[in-house]
């Protein structure tokens, strides 16, 4: 079917929805100039592995290695802007009260795109906590250039208990903030429409949320340039980037 075919199919399920859940991933960033989660090692990072880098046992080995690369992104991501994608995503819950959005991005683009309160399933890198006690640590300055000495950024210390601070994401391995997944969950399974934008559809649980959604009734849109395993689940899939297709599908 031709591009122009799905993006009308798609702006017709778009008109009648009265739910709509959003569910976005790396993809939605990529055109801030904000590396996706599997493209995220560029220069120095070439030689790691970014699924090895984002667990605990990684910051257990070599905090300063890990510390270092969430600097090293968070640096980036300060510099970035949000792309017409985030801003097309908050002119739809401006014009569509009730819909939700969910994200597995750490990123804060969304929020600086207008979008009121966003779900954040993987955490974010703007809400470091002591990895002994928990207690929340304060963001330090964003480093003016790549941490020294290349990528090694020893992490500081918790002023309660003096443990190591990491960040304030969600790795392979750990559980999900439990109220985060239960909105997440409630919003797919009760909505009429789940658009789901740069996601590899990859990672559990987030990538069963199209799935829920599916299951109770509703629609999903996919956009993405690239197929993914969500493409069994889409009845629309546009293909594209999500800077180019989402004005154009939300009208902005
Ligand atoms: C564009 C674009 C453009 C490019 N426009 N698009 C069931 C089955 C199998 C495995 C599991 C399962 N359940 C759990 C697991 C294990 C694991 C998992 O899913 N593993 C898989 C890899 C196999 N899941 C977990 O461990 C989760 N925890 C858990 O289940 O705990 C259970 C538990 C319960 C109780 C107690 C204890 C434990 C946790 C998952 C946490 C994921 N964390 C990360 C890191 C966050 C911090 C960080 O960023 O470093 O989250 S991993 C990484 O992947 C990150 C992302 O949010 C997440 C998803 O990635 P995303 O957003 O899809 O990005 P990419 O890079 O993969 O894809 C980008 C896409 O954009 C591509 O498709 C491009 O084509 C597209 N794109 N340009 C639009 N311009
Ligand atoms: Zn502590």
């Amino acid at each position: 079917m031709l591009q122009q075919e799905d993006l009308g199919q798609a702006t017709a399920l778009l008109a009648r929805a009265r739910r709509v859940v959003i569910l976005t991933g790396a993809g939605v960033s990529a055109e801030s100039g904000v590396p996706t989660f599997r493209d995220a090692l560029t220069g120095l990072w070439q030689r790691f592995d970014a699924q090895a880098l984002a667990t605990p046992e990684a910051f257990r080995a070599d905090p300063a290695l890990v510390w270092g690369w969430y600097e090293w992104r968070r640096t980036a991501v300060c510099r970035a802007q949000p792309n017409p994608a985030h801003l097309a995503v908050a002119a739809l819950e401006a014009r569509h009260p009730g819909t939700v959005l969910i994200t597995q991005n750490v990123d804060d683009l969304h929020e600086r795109a207008g979008s009121k309160a966003p779900v954040h399933l993987h955490g974010s890198l703007f809400a470091p906590r002591c990895a002994e006690c928990g207690q929340p640590a304060p963001t330090p300055d964003a480093p003016a250039d790549e941490p020294e000495n290349g990528r090694r950024l020893p992490p500081p210390r918790c002023a309660r208990c003096s443990g190591l601070i990491r960040p304030g994401v969600v790795w392979f391995g750990e559980a999900l903030p439990t109220d985060a997944l239960a909105s997440a969950v409630e919003a797919a399974a009760s909505c009429d429409l789940l658009l789901a934008v740069g996601t590899s559809g990859l990672v559990h649980p987030a990538a069963e949320l199209p799935h829920v959604a599916v299951r109770t009734g509703a629609a999903v849109i996919q956009v993405n340039p690239r197929a993914t395993p969500l493409d069994e689940v889409a009845e629309v899939n546009l293909r594209g980037p999500a800077a180019r297709i989402l004005p154009e599908l939300i009208g902005t």
